[in-house]
C-alpha cells in the first residue's frame, strides 16, 4: 500500500507537478507506521503578537491570549501519538507583509523536529500541508521507541517545531517573528523536571528575540516564570531546551552548574557507563541545532543570580546574556545577590509585550 501510494506520487510530479500532486493527498497516509490513533490531542493557536517597533510579532499559544514567543513546550513520552490542531488566526494582512514572493501562498505551518510524521503534517508548502489564515488543520506527530531488534535509535530528546511557510518556502519570516517551540520527548520513567525554560538563540545576539535586559525582566519581588523570566527555587529540577534558529554559531553557557551531556538530560547506571558521558558547562548550538539540560538549581552553590550567556565573547558583549535566578528553598532571594542591574533596570514587562521587547539594532 505504502508503495503503491509513493509510485503515484513520483508519477503525477514526474508527469506535471505538485498541483496534480495534491489530488493524491487522500492516497498519502494520514498518520506515520505505528500510530493507529492518536493517544492524545492539543489545539494550538497561531496569532500576531503586539508589534516590537515596526518588527512583526508572530506567537504559538494554546490558547488566543496566551500565544508567546517561544510557543508552548511540548512534552510526549516516548511510544505516544499526538494530533495537534492549528489555528491560523494571524490576519492575512500581516501574512502578506510578510511575504517576500506574489506567487508564495498565505498561511502558518507546524513542522516538527525528531518526531515522525508523514507527508501530510511536514508543514510546508510543497507538500500543502499549511494552514491558510482563518483555517485550522491537524498534525500528527509520533514518537517512535527505540528497536533493539532493528537497532533505531527511537525518538527521546530534545526537539523543536516551527513554522515552514511564513515569508517563503522555509518559514524565515516566520521563525523570525517568533513561531518556535520546544518539544521534549521523554522515555517511562524518566524524571520530570519542576521547571522548564527555553534558549532559542538566534541572529542579532537574540535570546528568544531579546537581547540584554530584555532577555531577563524578572521582578525581583515577585518573579513570574517564563519567556522572559528565568527563576527557580534551590533543589528543583530546571530543565532548559536549547534551540538554534538563523544563520549564526552559539554556545549555551550557565553560571555555577553543569550537566550530564546526554540526550534526554538523565543519567543512569554505574560507574563505568556514566563515565562515558562528559560533564559539561558549555555547548555549542548551531542552525537547526537542539539539545537539552537538566540541573539542580543552586546545587552546592546556593541561590543567586546565575548568568546564562553565548561565549562567542562578541555575542554575549552584545547583549546574548540572561540570568538564572535561584531563590531559596522559601522562594525567597536573599540580600546580597549582587544583581541590581536588570533587577531594577528593566522592571517587569510582560512576556510578548512591546515594552522591553526588541532585537533589532
Ligand atoms: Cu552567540
Amino acid at each position: 500500500m505504502l508503495v503503491v501510494a509513493a509510485i503515484v506520487v513520483l508519477s503525477l510530479v514526474g508527469a506535471g507537478g505538485f498541483a496534480v500532486a495534491g489530488g493524491a493527498a487522500a492516497l498519502l497516509p494520514e498518520r506515520p507506521e505505528g500510530c493507529n490513533q492518536p493517544d492524545r490531542t492539543v489545539t494550538l493557536y497561531a496569532v500576531e503578537l503586539p508589534r516590537d517597533g515596526n518588527q512583526i510579532r508572530l506567537g504559538y499559544g494554546l490558547t488566543p491570549q496566551t500565544a508567546s514567543y517561544p510557543g508552548p513546550t511540548m512534552e510526549m513520552i516516548e511510544g505516544e501519538c499526538l494530533a495537534v490542531t492549528l489555528h491560523n488566526q494571524v490576519p492575512a494582512a500581516t501574512l502578506e507583509q510578510l511575504r517576500t514572493d506574489p506567487t508564495h501562498p498565505l498561511g502558518v505551518s507546524l513542522h516538527v523536529h525528531g518526531v515522525k510524521y508523514t507527508q501530510l503534517s511536514d508543514g510546508t508548502a510543497q507538500s500543502f500541508s499549511y494552514v491558510p489564515p482563518g483555517q485550522s488543520r491537524t498534525y500528527t506527530w509520533y514518537a517512535k521507541k527505540r528497536d533493539r531488534t532493528a537497532g533505531t535509535p527511537g525518538t527521546a530528546g530534545y526537539w523543536w517545531y516551527h513554522d515552514h511557510v511564513v515569508g517563503g518556502p522555509h518559514g524565515t519570516k516566520g521563525i523570525g517573528s517568533g513561531l518556535f517551540g520546544g518539544l521534549v520527548v521523554r522515555r517511562v520513567g524518566d524524571p520530570k523536571p519542576d521547571r522548564t525554560y527555553m534558549s532559542v538563540f538566534g541572529d542579532q545576539q537574540s535570546i528568544n528575540l531579546r537581547r540584554g535586559a530584555a532577555a531577563d525582566t524578572c521582578d525581583p519581588v515577585n518573579p513570574v516564570p517564563g519567556p522572559t523570566c528565568i527563576v527557580a527555587k534551590k533543589g528543583e529540577r530546571v530543565e532548559f531546551i536549547v534551540v538554534g534558529i538563523g544563520n549564526d554559531m552559539h554556545t549555551f553557557h550557565i553560571h555555577g552548574h553543569s550537566w550530564a551531556d546526554t540526550r534526554t538530560g538523565v543519567l543512569t547506571g554505574t560507574n563505568a557507563e556514566t563515565d562515558q558521558v562528559q560533564t559539561i558547562d558549555n555547548k555549542t548550538v548551531g542552525p537547526g541545532d537542539s539539545f537539552g539540560v537538566q540541573i539542580i538549581a543552586g546545587d552546592s552553590v546556593g541561590p543567586g543570580h546565575w548568568m546564562i550567556h553565548c561565549h562567542m565573547q562578541f555575542h554575549s558583549d552584545a547583549g546574548m546574556y540572561t540570568t538564572m535566578h535561584v531563590l531559596d528553598e522559601n522562594g525567597n532571594m536573599p540580600p546580597g545577590g549582587g544583581h541590581e542591574h536588570s533587577a531594577t533596570s528593566s522592571g517587569a514587562a510582560p512576556a510578548g509585550s512591546g515594552a522591553g521587547v526588541h532585537q533589532h539594532k
